[in-house]
C-alpha cells in the first residue's frame, strides 16, 4: 500500500487539485506545506488532525513545512457565517509564539510566518504584481465567499485569499514548495494558489483537502460541552482529554482511530473486530485515548489520566494525589472548607442535601461518602484534617453526586 492509498483508506482525502498527485505521493520527495492562523494562544484537536497528515507524509518522504499565519491573522480568513473580530498585533504575536513553540514540540516541522513577507509588500505593488491576477467575479463564486455575500464581507476578509494564494507562490518560490494540504474548508484558498503560480510563473503546484471530522450528527468533532479540546494541557487538561476520546461515539470511533492515530491497517482491523464482538470493553475508545494523548502529553500523563478514571470510577479517591484530584474534578461544584463544619451543614452548603433532616437522613442510610469512605455519624465533623493534602475533601451522596470542599 503506498502512502496514498494509506490516505485513502484512513478516509484523509477530500479533493485533489489534479489526478497525478496519487502519483506523486507514492513517489515521494516533495517540499509541501500546510498553514494555520495564530487566532488563539493553543492549537486544539481539529488542528492536530490536519497536522497530523504531515507527519504521515513526513514518513513518507516528503519535507513538510509548517507556515503560522502572523501575516494572514492580521487579517482574518472568512468564516460562513459572520466577519472575524480583528485580532490587535500584539495577541497575535503572542499566539503565534504559543503555536510555533507547541508545532515545534509535537511535530518538529520547520516553521515559517508569512508576516515576514507579506508585511514587506507595499499597497501598489500587491495591486500591481498579484491582484492583477485575481479576477473578482471568480472570487465572488469561491464558495466561502459565495456564502458570506448576503450577510456581507468587508474588502479585508474577500483580500484573505490573495494573501494565501501569494504565499504558495512565494513558498513554491522560495522553498520549492510543490503542495499544500489542509482541510476542506481551505479549498478555495488552496486553488487560488495554484492558479497564481500557474498566471505567474506557468508552473503546476497541487493542493488536496482532507473531510472535517464529525460526529454522526454531521456537527464537528472536537468539542466537548461547547468546548474545544486544545492541545494546551493548562486548558485542557490529559484527564478531560481521555474523558472526551473514551466517551466518543461507539460508530465514529473506527474512524477516529484511522484519522488520529498511527496504529496500523491491520491493529486498526482487530480493534474493530473487538468494538463488534465484545463493545462493553470499549477496547477501540481506549487505544484511541491511549494513542492521541500519549502523542500529545506522553506516556506518564496517560498514566495519570487512567489512574485517576480508575480511581474516580472505583470510589478509590484516597489512592488520589491533591493535584490529581483538581484534574479530576476541575469542573465539580465545589464549596470552600471551614473548620470544624459539621458534615450536615456542608452537604447543604454543597447541596448534596437540601435540609438537615434529608442530609442526616442521607447519612444514616450509608449513602454519603467522605473521601470515597461511608461516614454513618450524624455527628461528624468536617475539617483541614479530614483534606488530602490539606486541599481537598471528596464528597459524595448516592452513586453519583459529587462535591469538593476546597482549603
Ligand atoms: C494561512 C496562510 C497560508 C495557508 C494557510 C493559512 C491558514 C488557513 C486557516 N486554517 C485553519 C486555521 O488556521 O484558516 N487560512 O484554524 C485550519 N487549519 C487546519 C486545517 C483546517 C483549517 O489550521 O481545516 C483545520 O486545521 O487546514 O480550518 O498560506
Amino acid at each position: 500500500m503506498g502512502i496514498y492509498e494509506e490516505l485513502e483508506w484512513r478516509g484523509l482525502i477530500k479533493d485533489v487539485s489534479d489526478p497525478s498527485i496519487k502519483e506523486k505521493l507514492n513517489k515521494g520527495g516533495m517540499t509541501f506545506y500546510i498553514g494555520t492562523d495564530p487566532t488563539g494562544d493553543s492549537l486544539h484537536i481539529g488542528h492536530f488532525s490536519s497536522f497530523l497528515i504531515s507527519k504521515r507524509l513526513k514518513d513518507a518522504g516528503h519535507h513538510p513545512i509548517l507556515l503560522v499565519g502572523g501575516g494572514t491573522g492580521l487579517i482574518g480568513d472568512p468564516k460562513p457565517d459572520a466577519e472575524r473580530p480583528m485580532i490587535t498585533y500584539e495577541t497575535v504575536d503572542h499566539n503565534f509564539n504559543c503555536l510555533k513553540a507547541q508545532a515545534e514540540k509535537l511535530f518538529g516541522f520547520e516553521v515559517v510566518n508569512n508576516r515576514d513577507w507579506l508585511g514587506k509588500i507595499n499597497i501598489i505593488d500587491f495591486l500591481r504584481d498579484y491582484g492583477k491576477y485575481f479576477n473578482v467575479n471568480l472570487m465572488l463564486q469561491k464558495d466561502i465567499v459565495a456564502r458570506r455575500l448576503d450577510s456581507g464581507i468587508t474588502f479585508t476578509e474577500f483580500s484573505y485569499m490573495i494573501l494565501q494564494a501569494l504565499d504558495f507562490w512565494y513558498l513554491n518560490k522560495e522553498k520549492n514548495v510543490t503542495l499544500q494540504v489542509a482541510g476542506q474548508d481551505q479549498w478555495g484558498n488552496i486553488t487560488a494558489g495554484i492558479d497564481l503560480v500557474r498566471r505567474k510563473e506557468g508552473k503546476e503546484v497541487y493542493g488536496f483537502t482532507m473531510p472535517l471530522l464529525t460526529k454522526s450528527d454531521g456537527t464537528k468533532f472536537g468539542k466537548t460541552n461547547g468546548k474545544a479540546v486544545w492541545l494546551d494541557a493548562k486548558k485542557t487538561s490529559p484527564y478531560e482529554m481521555y474523558q472526551f476520546f473514551i466517551n466518543s461515539e461507539d460508530a465514529k470511533v473506527i474512524d477516529y482511530l484511522k484519522f488520529l492515530t498511527f496504529l496500523s491497517k491491520e491493529e486498526i482491523e482487530e480493534l474493530e473486530k473487538k468494538n463488534l464482538e465484545a463493545p462493553h470493553l470499549r477496547e477501540a475508545h481506549k487505544a484511541l485515548a491511549r494513542e492521541v494523548i500519549t502523542f500529545i502529553h506522553g506516556e506518564d500523563a496517560y498514566n495519570e489520566a487512567v489512574k485517576i478514571s480508575e480511581a474516580l470510577f472505583s470510589g478509590d479517591i484516597k489512592s488520589l494525589t491533591a493535584d490529581e484530584i483538581e484534574m479530576g474534578f476541575g469542573d465539580l461544584p465545589s464549596v470552600e472548607g471551614k473548620n470544624d463544619s459539621t458534615l450536615v451543614d456542608t452537604l447543604i452548603e454543597a447541596r448534596l442535601a437540601s435540609s438537615k433532616r434529608e442530609a442526616r437522613e442521607f447519612i444514616k442510610n450509608g449513602a454519603v461518602l467522605v473521601n470515597g469512605d461511608k461516614v454513618t455519624d450524624i455527628e461528624a465533623k468536617l475539617g483541614k484534617n479530614d483534606a488530602i493534602e490539606g486541599r481537598f475533601i471528596v464528597l459524595r451522596r448516592g452513586k453519583k453526586l459529587y462535591a469538593i470542599v476546597k482549603f
